[in-house]
């Protein structure tokens, strides 16, 4: 607890005029949307494969470089889709507790039971090097998530799948525009799993896609995707409604001409932020990795208290005083939610290293079109509370 006095003086010396958030949409023209909208009212058509999904679809395989490839109508009923289509729906699959709840909760709906293991202190990623010790004669895949959009060590967890007969998803919701050398991250696994939820790097206000490996295994997505409807009087098994409408699409379609200079503007700010921070005790945040495009989708630091002198949720705190809503992604663990808790592999001996992260670590404000002032402001303050405090 900061003391009331101490608050306010910060906030005082330094409050914004405008609330902060972690994160903003970037926007297409309004008029180009409302073009977009004339044509979905006279058409009358406005969901179940129409004109603009068609060609969302088609420009998001193009812009990605992949060539089997499914849109959702959001990211977790991919996910969910996703497990069906591997058949994985019974027995456990080895996954990371440091996420956002939707990857624990998809296996919980598909009848599966989450293992944790835990993760690596450099990426957040799930540790491969612990993977193996954890696979029994129930697991059945292997649920690993691109974190921040970086990579996780997706040749060492394909060995080991390979070794074990095992299925690998990604989950990719933070990855989009991500690869390794010149290859999409999103061509790793058996599937990934894409959100193009409002918050993230690239939306289509809700949305998401799978990206997999055969025409096979894409047409039997696109068969649960509408409830395993093969033709008006053929269902050929139980699928979800899993489908983007059109005003989705057209939405992503225009933002698909926008992405690159939205990955390009969060570069530049993210150096920014590493450039102010990089002498503030205390405070560390994930550098580069070398032969990655990244897409600098979140700001994420570590709060070591002991050298900055407050804890993160201190901090986080002082911040929010000062207008700025830092948020803590992800905190608290998919393992320490009351519904995983109990699971033997959620006991905190069993992660240590994402216990410490999820503790630590806090996501600044980033998105293309926020201003360099803000950013250098956020550092001044956090500079000023790490010299002070
Ligand atoms: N896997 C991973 C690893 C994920 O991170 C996610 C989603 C999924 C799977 C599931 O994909 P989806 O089914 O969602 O497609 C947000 C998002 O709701 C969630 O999609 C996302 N992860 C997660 C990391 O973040 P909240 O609860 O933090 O969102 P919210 O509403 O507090 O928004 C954060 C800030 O963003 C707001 O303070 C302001 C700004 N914002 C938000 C919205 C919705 C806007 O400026 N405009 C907006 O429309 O979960």
């Amino acid at each position: 607890m900061i003391p009331d006095e101490a608050l306010k003086k910060i906030s005082q010396r330094f409050k914004l005029s405008a609330p902060v958030y972690v994160t903003r949409p970037r926007m297409p023209e309004l008029s180009a949307y409302s073009r977009c909208l004339e044509q979905i009212w006279d058409s009358r058509w406005l969901t179940n494969d129409g004109q603009f999904h068609r060609e969302f679809e088609r420009r998001l395989k193009e812009y990605l470089g992949v060539e089997h490839l499914n849109l959702f109508v959001n990211g977790t009923i991919g996910l969910l889709v996703a497990l069906q289509a591997l058949r994985i729906n019974s027995g456990e699959v080895i996954t990371t507790p440091f996420t956002f709840a939707a990857t624990s909760h998809v296996l919980h709906w598909n009848g599966i039971r989450p293992v944790y293991c835990d993760i690596e202190d450099k990426t957040f990623n799930i540790d491969a090097s612990k993977i193996e010790r954890l696979i029994g004669s129930d697991t059945k895949g292997i649920l690993a998530v691109h974190v921040y959009g970086n990579p996780c060590d997706v040749e060492a967890i394909q060995a080991i799948a390979d070794r074990h007969g095992l299925n690998v998803i990604y989950d990719a919701a933070h990855a989009f525009g991500v690869r390794i050398g010149d290859k999409s991250i999103m061509e790793y696994g058996d599937i990934s799993a894409m959100s193009f939820h409002a918050t993230k790097l690239f939306n289509s206000i809700e949305g998401g896609a799978l990206v997999s490996k055969s025409e096979k295994q894409r047409t039997r997505i696109q068969f649960l995707r509408n409830f395993g409807i093969a033709d008006a009087e053929t269902v050929i098994g139980p699928g979800i409604n899993g489908k983007m409408n059109e005003f989705q699409a057209s939405f992503g379609l225009l933002g698909l001409d926008l992405v690159d200079e939205e990955i390009e503007d969060r570069r530049t700010l993210t150096y920014l932020y590493h450039r102010l921070l990089s002498d503030v005790p205390g405070i560390t945040y994930l550098e580069d990795m070398p032969g990655v495009r990244h897409n600098y989708s979140y700001m994420p630091i570590l709060v070591d208290p002991e050298t900055f002198g407050i804890s993160r949720d201190a901090l986080s705190e002082i911040l929010r005083e000062c207008n700025v809503y830092s948020r803590k992604y992800f905190y608290p663990l998919c393992s320490n939610y009351p519904c995983y808790s109990a699971l033997p592999s959620s006991a905190p001996e069993n992660l240590p290293v994402a216990n410490r992260i999820a503790d630590h670590i806090l996501c600044l404000p980033l998105y293309g079109e926020l201003d360099e002032d803000i950013v250098e402001n956020v550092c001044r303050i956090i500079g000023v509370i790490g010299h002070e405090m």
